[in-house]
C-alpha cells in the first residue's frame, strides 16, 4: 500500500510538471439521430455528439444491426479532426458535425443501426456516456391510415372504427354488407350531418421533403359530395406550406355522381418543413343524401 501510495504521488508531481494532469477526453454525449429516430434518406444525414474539450481527434461507428443481407459496419471512420478540413468531421466548441459523405450513402440500406463515438487524445479513449444509441433507416413508402378499409372487428367481433377518433358524430356509421363496400365487407356511410371521424398521424413518420398522397373509394349515390377526405399538415416553421402561414391542406373532392364506388385521389403533397401536426380527417359536408367510403390511403413516401 505504502508503495502504491508513493506511486501515485510520484505520478501526480510528474503530472503537474508536466502541466497537465494526464487524463482521457472528458465525458460527452452523442445527440442526433436522436435515440430510435427514424431516419429515411441518407443525404443530407448527419451524426453530432457534444464536443469534449480536451479531444485530438474522434472515431465514429456506425453499425446495421441486421437486415438479413448483411451485417456489420456501415461507417468506421477514425482519426476525425474537429477543424474544418478535409474529412467530414467539424466541430464548433459545443457541438460536433459529421455529414455523411455521397460515397456512403449506398451503404444505409433498409434496417435497424446503432452508433456511438470515441474521443480521443494523448491520454487515452472516451466512449460518448450514452452511446450506443440507435435508429431505424426506412426508405420505403409508409401507409399512414390504420383501419382504413373498416374491416377491423373487436372482442365481440363487431366492426370498430378505432382508431378512427369521432366527432359529433350521429347517424354516419359503419356499413357491412353488399352495397357498403369497396373491399372487404364493410364501408362508412356518411350522412348529412352526420359527424366527422379522424386520425391523427405519428408525426415522427413524416419528413422534410416527403411527398403525402390521399386516396379512397367513394360512392355518391349520384350526389356531387365535395370534399369528403383531407389532411392538414401543420410545420414547425411559421411561414411555411403554399399558405405561408405554417400549413398545407390536400383534399379529396368528389364533385360529380358516382352509382358505384370509384376511386379519387387527391393532388399530392412534399412536405414542406418539419411536421408538428398531421390530421387526416373524414366527413360529407352536404345536406343530403348518403355518402360512402372506403379503402382511405395515405401514403408518405421519400
Ligand atoms: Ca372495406
Amino acid at each position: 500500500m505504502a508503495f502504491l501510495k508513493k506511486l501515485g504521488v510520484l505520478l501526480l508531481v510528474l503530472g503537474v510538471i508536466g502541466g497537465v494532469i494526464a487524463a482521457p477526453p472528458v465525458a460527452f454525449n452523442l445527440l442526433t439521430p436522436e435515440d430510435d429516430l427514424l431516419v429515411k434518406r441518407a443525404a443530407g444525414l448527419t451524426f453530432t455528439w457534444s464536443a469534449s474539450s480536451d479531444a485530438i481527434t474522434y472515431d465514429l461507428y456506425v453499425f446495421r444491426l441486421s437486415d438479413n443481407t448483411r451485417i456489420g459496419e456501415v461507417i468506421t471512420d477514425t482519426g476525425l479532426t474537429p477543424a474544418a478540413d478535409s474529412d467530414d468531421l467539424t466541430c464548433t466548441a459545443q457541438v460536433c458535425t459529421f455529414t455523411v459523405p455521397a460515397s456512403l450513402y449506398a451503404n444505409f440500406t433498409d434496417g435497424r443501426y446503432s452508433w456511438t463515438v470515441n474521443a480521443i487524445n494523448v491520454d487515452g479513449t472516451t466512449e460518448a456516456t450514452n452511446g450506443p444509441l440507435f435508429f431505424t433507416f426506412n426508405s420505403q413508402p409508409i401507409q399512414l391510415v390504420f383501419n382504413g378499409g373498416f374491416e377491423d372487428k373487436d372482442a365481440a367481433n363487431l366492426p370498430t372504427l378505432v382508431p378512427w377518433v369521432p366527432a359529433g358524430l350521429t347517424t354516419s356509421r359503419i356499413r357491412c354488407g353488399t352495397g357498403f363496400f369497396n373491399t372487404g365487407n364493410c364501408g362508412f356511410e356518411m350522412r348529412a350531418n352526420g359527424g366527422t371521424i379522424s386520425q391523427t398521424f405519428n408525426r415522427r413518420l413524416l419528413k422534410e421533403g416527403d411527398t403525402l398522397s390521399l386516396s379512397a373509394a367513394v360512392q355518391t349515390d349520384v350526389i356531387p359530395a365535395g370534399v369528403v377526405a383531407s389532411i392538414t399538415v401543420r410545420y414547425t416553421v411559421a411561414d411555411a406550406g403554399a399558405s405561408e402561414r405554417g400549413f398545407d391542406r390536400i383534399s379529396l373532392t368528389v364533385n360529380t355522381g358516382t352509382t358505384g364506388f370509384d376511386n379519387f385521389s387527391a393532388t399530392n403533397l412534399v412536405l414542406d418543413a418539419p411536421v408538428r401536426r398531421a390530421i387526416l380527417s373524414v366527413q360529407y359536408a352536404g345536406t343530403t343524401g348518403r355518402v360512402y367510403i372506403d379503402d382511405i390511403s395515405a401514403i408518405v413516401t421519400p
